[in-house]
């Protein structure tokens, strides 16, 4: 399909050397069966991510998506960079402001009420995005309503995570992710380029569908790396650090990465959805939730605070350390 279309400097893109574990260990959840709550709280509290059937955001608001995408990136260079407003808009090969680098390309955009920050995208992409974070958001909702569920708090108590990232100063991202096949030589014993290096998402919730082309991958707690299978007809949803610390760390934010497709492979294409708190929102263990006697895990922050203190780290660094207690 597309490639990057820079000059390819592939001498500072990390390797990623280690075996990958078999896939099948990632949990499914079935949204619209009866015993959803408990299942997404299961594979929260376990692994800090899942893959989500019966999501209902139609395939064709997706599809449009994957189309206009599509397009954009296999517009010339020059044109893609007219979009590039760092640090949000176009951006390629360079994560973050602090020296991490990539085998990808990307549009990183926010989100407000409805609809997507200004960048000089195509109208129909733009349109295409609004649609599509529109949907990817009311499902967002309802999995925090599930975790909520799952979590056993009370029915009138049901709503405490759904509204930290539902006012209209919560901090909402978009990022579509554009991986070419990396023409880069594979030496014996080295098992891919780095596509997107290993990190925790700050927010709350992150909600990922991408193609038919794997990449991803999880960390699971006893530190094994394992491939997700990539379903098109499926969202992953993270867990973010920002949840980790509403739970009071009963849910774990997961660490994940994506290995770049070799020469010959597809590209892969993913959209993510970070719902993220606003500003000025506190983020401390939910009170509805704690035990009595049980302590924070974590000192006070605001979302501006960890925001701000996230895109001065690495994106590898354990962001969560300087607030822990313990
Ligand atoms: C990871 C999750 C989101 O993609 C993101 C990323 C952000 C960026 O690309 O600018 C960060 C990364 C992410 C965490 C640490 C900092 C900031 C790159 C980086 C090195 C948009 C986000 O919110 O945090």
């Amino acid at each position: 399909m597309v490639g990057i279309t820079v000059p390819i400097f592939m001498d500072n893109i990390p390797l990623v050397k280690c075996a990958n574990a078999a896939a099948g260990a990632v949990p499914t959840v079935d949204l619209s069966a009866p015993g959803a709550a408990a299942a997404v709280e299961q594979a929260c509290r376990s692994v800090g991510f899942f893959r989500a059937i019966n999501h209902d955001v139609p395939i064709a608001l997706t599809d449009a998506l994957e189309a206009g995408a599509a397009a954009f990136f296999a517009l010339p260079h020059k044109s893609k960079l007219e979009a590039s407003a760092s640090p949000l808009g176009y951006g390629s090969k360079s994560i973050g402001r602090n020296g991490d680098v990539g085998w990808l390309e990307y549009i990183l955009l926010s989100v407000g009420s409805g609809s997507v920050a200004a960048a000089s995208l195509p109208p129909s992409l733009r349109a295409a995005l609004e649609e599509y974070t529109d949907a990817v958001r009311e499902v967002g909702a309802r999995v925090l309503e599930l975790m909520a569920e799952g979590l056993g708090l009370a029915e009138e108590n049901r709503d405490v995570l759904r509204r930290v990232v539902a006012s209209d100063e919560a901090d909402k991202m978009v990022r579509v992710n554009h991986y070419p096949p990396c023409p880069c030589p594979l030496a014996a014993g080295q098992r891919g380029v780095t596509g997107f290096g290993e990190h925790t998402d700050p927010q709350v919730i992150s909600l990922l569908r991408s193609n038919r082309t794997g990449g991803l991958q999880i960390m699971l707690p006893d530190g094994r790396w394992v491939s997700v299978a990539p379903d098109p007809d499926s969202l992953f949803v993270n867990v973010g650090d920002s949840l980790q610390v509403l739970t009071n760390g009963r849910f774990q934010s997961v660490k994940h990465r994506v290995v770049a497709p070799a020469e010959g492979e597809q590209s892969r294409l993913s959209v993510i959805y970070f719902g993220g708190p606003a500003p000025t929102q506190r983020i401390a263990p939910l009170p509805e939730l704690m035990r009595e006697g049980e302590l924070s895990l974590y000192r006070d922050f605001t979302w501006a605070e960890y925001k701000k203190a996230a895109y001065k780290s690495r994106l590898s660094d354990h962001r969560l350390g300087p607030f822990e207690l313990f």
